[in-house]
């Protein structure tokens, strides 16, 4: 190995050790706390459905390589859906077919969008962000029905 290679890698592996020094003096004696991320909280944790009001529901959903969650949301015709989007990782995209929904699902961000589903059938909804080597599989859809008994997000969840 040359004189100059191994002052390099030296110099790197010196570095190294500077930096995750500083970062544990700030853990430790600096007492600095690390934030939560969005996605470990509620709502995004475990419910993300919740009626607001009649025909008005809130929607929260996390986008994660490759998948969305939730992945399916039965509702009745004439619903209004308040969206709430994020990402647990990278950035992801969020397009609603037929609808005016085009948002970004950002890390440490909620992208907010309000739609109103008048006639039934099904809306899906894609990635539009190309975020890895499965994005083309990220996909989901709401299913508008005349007469739902009991709207429901179905599937996504880890
Ligand atoms: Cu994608």
């Amino acid at each position: 190995m040359d004189k100059s290679e191994k002052l390099a890698l030296s110099l790197s592996g010196l570095l190294l050790l500077v930096f995750f020094g500083a970062l544990m003096y700030a853990a430790v004696a600096e007492d600095v706390e690390v934030p939560t991320c969005i996605t470990d909280m509620d709502p995004f944790t475990s419910d993300t459905l919740f009626q607001t009001s009649e025909d008005v529901y809130e929607i929260h959903m996390v986008a994660r390589m490759w998948a969305f969650q939730p992945s399916t949301i039965r509702l009745p015709a004439g619903s209004t859906v308040d969206l709430y989007v994020t990402s647990q990782d990278i950035i992801h995209g969020f397009k609603v077919e037929r609808k005016n929904v085009n948002l970004m699902a950002v890390p440490g961000a909620i992208n907010y969008i309000r739609v109103k589903f008048d006639e039934p059938g099904e809306y899906f909804f894609a990635c539009h962000e190309f975020c890895g080597a499965a994005h083309h599989t990220m996909a989901g859809r709401f299913v508008i029905e005349e007469n739902v008994d009991e709207p429901e997000t179905i599937g996504g969840k880890l």
